[in-house]
């Protein structure tokens, strides 16, 4: 079998972008205008043009209040879109999924990545990933997303994001998952105060330094920029390529974002002058 792309482009010094592909009617900032799986396939083949490293299929919205999906439902979404993916496209898959049984299906059909915003906490989701045997994002959220967002509390929000991912590294490296497969992000907007996205966005050297992991941002397009500067949801670009910038300069290797071209204008750009 042919070493793993993902593997591959992480080693590379070059920064990635990860391209939302949100399969679900209720996805908060592209409308649901992607729910149907041939929909899906398309915005992500233009998302591979516009210079998608890596997509990101997703079938269960984990916006703030978002309601869970079944096993089946996600499944339905996310598999013939995967599927019909590998037909047309190299750049690789990750699957967003919390749940071991779509980490499963969605490696079967191709997926070369795993993308669990709960961290590996699901019963039998550390197994799966071990026996996936690929790069695996492990994401900090405090609480579940119905109601992560009614009272986020830490004591110190840096030092407890990063004993979380110590502790979910020794139970990942226990399972056998590889020390370099894995990749970590604090989960900006998951649990969160505008404060504590703010002072996390701040430490990433300090978090990559004291895990020794690579790092994978989500700020695109996020409820932090409405707060920071008051703008709906449609009007928050500028500050998401700002936030992007940002958290690559900081250290980021991946960044997830919605808007694909811009970011990799922007991005390229500050790379241009880093590589000089
Ligand atoms: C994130 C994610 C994030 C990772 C979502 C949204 C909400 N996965 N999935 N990091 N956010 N790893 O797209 O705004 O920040 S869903």
């Amino acid at each position: 079998m042919s070493e793993n792309s993902i593997r591959s482009l992480l080693r590379l010094d070059k920064s990635l972008i990860m391209g939302v592909v949100n399969i679900t009617p209720d996805s908060f900032s592209d409308g649901g205008q992607f729910n149907d799986s041939s929909l899906a396939v398309e915005h992500a083949l233009s998302l591979v043009e516009q210079g998608a490293d890596i997509l990101d299929i997703g079938g269960e919205s984990t916006r703030p209040g978002a309601e869970e999906v079944s096993v089946e439902q996600e499944l339905k979404r996310v598999i013939p879109a995967i599927e019909a993916l590998k037909a047309q496209t190299t750049v690789p898959i990750s699957i967003d999924t919390y749940k071991p049984q779509v980490m499963r299906a969605a490696v079967e059909a191709g997926a070369s990545m795993i993308n669990d915003v709960n961290g590996l906490r699901a019963p039998g989701a550390v197994e799966v990933a071990a026996a996936a045997n690929m790069p695996i994002c492990i994401m900090h959220m405090q609480g579940q997303p119905q109601t992560m967002q009614a009272r986020p509390k830490y004591e110190s929000v840096v030092a407890q994001v990063d004993a979380f991912f110590k502790q979910r590294i020794t139970t990942a490296l226990d399972a056998g998952i590889k020390l370099d497969d894995i990749i970590l992000d604090p989960g900006i907007g998951f649990g969160k105060t505008l404060k504590h996205n703010l002072e996390l966005l701040k430490s990433v050297p300090q978090l990559r330094v004291s895990t020794g992991c690579q790092m994978l941002l989500g700020v695109s397009r996020k409820s932090l920029i409405d707060k920071l500067l008051g703008r709906a949801v449609d009007q928050r670009l500028p500050a998401s390529l700002g936030l992007a910038v940002q958290s690559i300069l900081n250290g980021a290797k991946i960044v997830r974002v919605h808007d694909v071209r811009e970011t990799y204008d922007a991005i390229r750009v500050v790379e241009a002058v880093r590589n000089s």
